[in-house]
């Protein structure tokens, strides 16, 4: 752990930031995403926020861990919310109430949603332990090893309705990139109009510009899939009959392929077999190169199941494979070509931010959330798979971009992908805990 002050100069400054910017989201257990914007536990928002703490107090990385699989369902699979019990129903939309997860059989005592979100965690607790192995963390490994097995065999079991090995989310929500044009052919099946959501009263818009958030129409119908999932009692049983929105996305897959590989680590240091992890990591692998490839584009796209087809957005969702360490070298070399295109930009001195959606596209939206900006979680993900595949001098460029976008606008939720300004939640935690992890 490295104290503020041993960092000189500028990097001292963001080191402390982000330091004060997590300090400043600690809720006690867990973290928030940002105070205003998103109140209670987010699935994915922990995983990465448990690698900033590494760096800063270690003993919050545990916490953050243990705290979210605390309510991990009996099926195994960990909520995308965990609503923290002191906070007002109202001061996030859909709250507790709208979920309704105390009416379902193996949910927890906790109030939560009934969806989750990419599988990143094993990948951020075995990484978050190797930059910093200490007793405690093995304990918290020892402790944590079960519960993420069960999480990965919920994925790998319930949600392959598409009987490939892959796991299919329910919901563009669980994608964690919510709103973004990959998901506009799936989501133009699902009825819904705008008018929908004056039944509800939207607590986004009051924190965040509006035109940087996802619309009204879009809201319609992420209520209409949640209502027509929670009507099912959140049962992943006959999605493909009854379901109206399922997709295999690129990220999800390859962070559970990359999971796998993880746990493999993990299960060495606390004395299970690393095989059977290794086993699936190349299974689902092969899988994600089967199912998601595209050789006419170069690059992966989300399969709609409920069309067969691939879906034809060409986004960063397509990039993020790389994080799969048995990624062939046909599939690296098409997807380093697109990263590097004028879509993306990737070099080892990039002159923009890397954008979450093809940047020559018309349906590019550069303040639009998933649409455009640039987000540091994705931005770490695929420098982490650069690294992976020996790819040091474009990695660097990405940590390169991540410094100076925070030393130019601060701890930002998202970024302008052309000019870098700072927008939505002006103290956003996984920036944070981020950048701390390539400052160290
Ligand atoms: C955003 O998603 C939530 C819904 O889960 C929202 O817009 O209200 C996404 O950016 C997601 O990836 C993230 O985990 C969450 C909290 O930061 O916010």
């Amino acid at each position: 752990v490295r104290a503020a002050g041993q960092t000189a100069g500028e990097d001292g400054r963001l080191w402390e930031l982000a330091r004060d910017t997590l300090d400043g989201n600690w809720a006690g257990g867990h973290t928030v995403p940002s105070r205003t914007l998103y109140p209670h536990q987010w699935s994915w928002d922990s995983a990465f926020i448990a690698i900033g703490w590494a760096h800063v107090r270690p003993e919050r990385t545990w916490s953050e861990l243990t705290s979210l699989f605390r309510a991990q369902w009996r099926d195994g699979r960990v909520p995308h919310i965990v609503f923290n019990p002191a906070v007002s129903g109202g001061a996030y939309f859909p709250g507790p109430a709208f979920w309704a997860s105390e009416t379902v059989e193996g949910a927890p005592a906790v109030a939560t949603s009934g969806l989750v979100q990419p599988p990143v965690h094993a990948l951020a607790a075995w990484h978050a332990y190797r930059r910093l192995p200490s007793e405690e963390g093995r304990a918290a490994l020892r402790r944590l090893y079960p519960r993420l097995v069960a999480q990965q065999r919920y994925l790998a079991t319930c949600r392959d309705v598409g009987g490939a090995g892959l796991a299919s989310i329910v919901h563009p929500w669980e994608s964690g990139l919510d709103n973004s044009p990959a998901w506009d052919a799936p989501m133009s099946a699902v009825p819904a109009e705008a008018a929908v959501m004056r039944a509800y009263r939207r607590r986004d818009t009051v924190h965040a510009d509006p035109a940087h958030r996802p619309t009204d129409l879009d809201y319609a119908r992420y209520v209409t899939i949640v209502t027509a999932y929670r009507a099912g009692g959140y049962r992943d049983d006959d999605l493909a009959e009854r379901h109206p929105f399922l997709v295999e996305c690129p990220l999800f897959n390859a962070a559970m392929g990359a999971s796998e590989l993880a746990l493999a680590g993990i299960a060495e240091v606390v004395g299970a077999d690393p095989g059977p992890h290794r086993e699936r990591a190349v299974r689902i692998t092969e899988a994600v190169v089967t199912r998601l490839y595209d050789p006419d584009s170069g690059t992966f796209h989300p399969r709609d199941l409920r069309t067969g087809r691939l879906t034809p957005a060409r986004t960063v969702l397509g990039l993020t494979p790389l994080i799969l360490p048995g990624l062939p070298t046909r599939q690296i070399e098409a997807v380093l070509a697109e990263a590097r295109s004028a879509r993306f930009g990737l070099a080892a001195r990039m002159d923009r931010p890397l954008p979450s959606h093809d940047r020559t596209a018309t349906d590019f939206e550069p303040l639009r959330y998933w649409r455009g900006p640039s987000w540091m979680n994705i931005v770490w993900l695929i420098r982490h798979g650069l690294l992976a595949h020996g790819h040091d001098r474009l990695a660097a460029g990405l940590r390169t971009s991540m410094i100076e976008l925070v030393a130019a606008a601060g701890c930002h939720e998202y970024f302008h992908p052309d000019t870098g300004a700072g927008l939505g939640s002006p103290a956003f935690s996984w920036t944070a805990a981020l950048l701390l992890d390539v400052l160290a």
